[in-house]
């Protein structure tokens, strides 16, 4: 089969590399870090750290060095202080141009039926986000948010990883699991909350998980899952095993103490997580402007020890590389790799937000014509010969009845029962619980006609 892209990696193996050594320790057994003595990998793990001695050292001529815990630091007669702006901007990695013509011949290369596949998941996103947010505005679902502007953050991404690596979720990323094999009616019967939803009904709409595919349910408070990732990496470093955790977050993640303090642990224990940050320029309302006065967020990682690299996030061949060389740097080299993506969220926040009110309409549709990653990425596939209009047709057909066909069986299966509520918490619940049980119990009997659609 043949394969698109330059950087020779020569098979998708060599992206991502096998497990490393076995090292026997005290009856268990473990994985040594490639590239890391296991000796010295136990030791870390186990053992205390000694401080380097803090002497100064004179090497002579008129240069004179700190020995400091951390490494050795320069002395220097100038009363300067490091300025807070870079003479230059981080600058952002992108293979393709706007008009979808390659730019760079520095990107991995990717199997021609992943490529089709990609565009056919990102066709897929599109058309579930245009008919939820429908069915949001009919009243049929609660609540409901898109992915525009990000569909190749979320497709190109996923695909460059494993179905071992772990994925934590901000709740933008459901193209994660559509690469996955979770299916349209598993989103379907997710937004309706209907009984055969994973999450029983109990999560609002689009807070998505799924155990069969490493996917952690997603929490809507901004960030937690930036430490779990991060202790979750650390953990596959333990157990040796040859996968990575990806944590996805946005900008407004990033004003959180939750991310500098994963970044920071994830530095520190050597954790073969990848923070991939979707700076979308907005976190609801709030631009931004309003969050940071740095070079965004790629410059922390510098700050933290992480290794990390700006990215064009409407460039799926970008995305897909960047995603690949830091997984393979994740988990051969035990360290954790930040990746911001430019992008935009084209989108409202959520069906609860009305961004016209706080953004001007230009801004918005600039965006949507001259940055659009679907687009993009399908004149490169139209460019290799991949795709036609003949089967963008068809393909988006196809995509529109499947998803219509999911809600219209998710609409009419029955929800879950309302004692379901009471479950899976408590082994045995205590009196309280089971006094709000009895008391919603007599309310549902006594109010039929209120709770059609609920039975105990
Ligand atoms: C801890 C916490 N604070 C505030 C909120 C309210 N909130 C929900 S989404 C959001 C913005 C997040 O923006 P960003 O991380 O940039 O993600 P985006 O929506 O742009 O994808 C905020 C402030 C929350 N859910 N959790
Ligand atoms: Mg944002």
């Amino acid at each position: 089969m043949a394969s698109l892209g330059m950087i020779n990696l020569s098979s998708w193996g060599s992206c991502f590399s096998q497990n490393p050594p076995f090292l026997h320790e005290n009856g268990t057994t473990r994985h040594a870090v490639s590239g890391t003595d296991p000796t010295l990998f136990a030791s870390r793990r186990f053992g205390s750290v000694k401080a380097d001695k803090l002497d100064s050292v004179n090497i002579g001529g008129d240069s004179q060095v700190l020995n400091f815990p951390g490494g050795v630091v320069k002395f220097t007669p100038e009363l300067k202080f490091l300025s807070e702006i870079p003479e230059e901007r981080i600058q952002c990695y992108r293979v393709l141009d706007d008009s979808g013509q390659l730019v760079s011949s520095n990107f991995v290369q990717i199997d021609r039926e992943i490529a089709v596949k990609m565009y056919k998941d990102m066709v897929t996103l599109q058309t579930v986000d245009t008919i939820f947010y429908e069915a949001q505005r009919q009243g049929r679902i609660s609540f409901y948010v898109t992915t525009t502007g990000e569909e190749a953050i979320n497709i190109a991404s996923a695909a460059a990883l494993t179905m071992d690596d772990f994925v934590f979720p901000q709740y933008r990323e459901v193209g994660v699991l559509l690469w996955r094999g979770f299916g349209l009616q598993d989103i379907a019967n997710q937004c309706f909350g209907n009984k055969v939803d994973n999450g029983k009904g109990r999560q609002m709409p689009a807070h998505y998980g799924s155990n069969k595919h490493n996917y952690f349910t997603v929490a809507s408070t901004v960030a937690t899952q930036i430490p779990h990732a991060v202790g979750a990496a650390y953990s596959l470093k333990m157990d040796g095993r040859d996968a990575c955790t990806i944590t996805y977050f946005g900008d407004g993640g990033t004003s959180t103490g939750d991310f500098h303090a994963a970044l920071n642990f994830a530095a520190v224990m050597e954790a073969p997580v990848i923070l991939f940050c979707r700076n979308n320029g907005w976190a609801i309302s709030t631009p931004i402007s309003d969050q940071f006065r740095s070079d965004g967020i790629v410059v922390r990682g510098q700050a933290y020890g992480v290794r990390s690299i700006r990215v064009d996030g409407n460039d799926a061949l970008a995305v897909f590389s960047a995603v690949c060389m830091a997984r393979k740097m994740a988990i051969s080299e035990s360290r954790p790799v930040l990746i911001e993506a430019l992008t935009y969220r084209a989108g409202h926040h959520s069906t609860s937000d009305d961004s016209s009110k706080y953004r001007p309409i230009e801004e918005i549709e600039w965006w949507r014509a001259t940055q659009d990653p679907v687009a993009r990425f399908r004149k490169w596939l139209e460019g290799e010969g991949l795709w036609t209009s003949q089967f963008e047709k068809e393909f988006r057909d196809f995509a529109r009845q499947e998803v219509l066909n999911a809600i219209q069986v998710a609409e009419k299966m029955e929800k879950p029962g309302l004692r379901e509520i009471f479950t899976d918490v408590y082994d045995v619940p205590p009196s309280n619980l089971r006094d709000q049980e009895r008391s919603l119990r007599r309310n549902v009997e006594r109010h039929q006609q209120d709770y059609p659609h609920f039975q105990f």
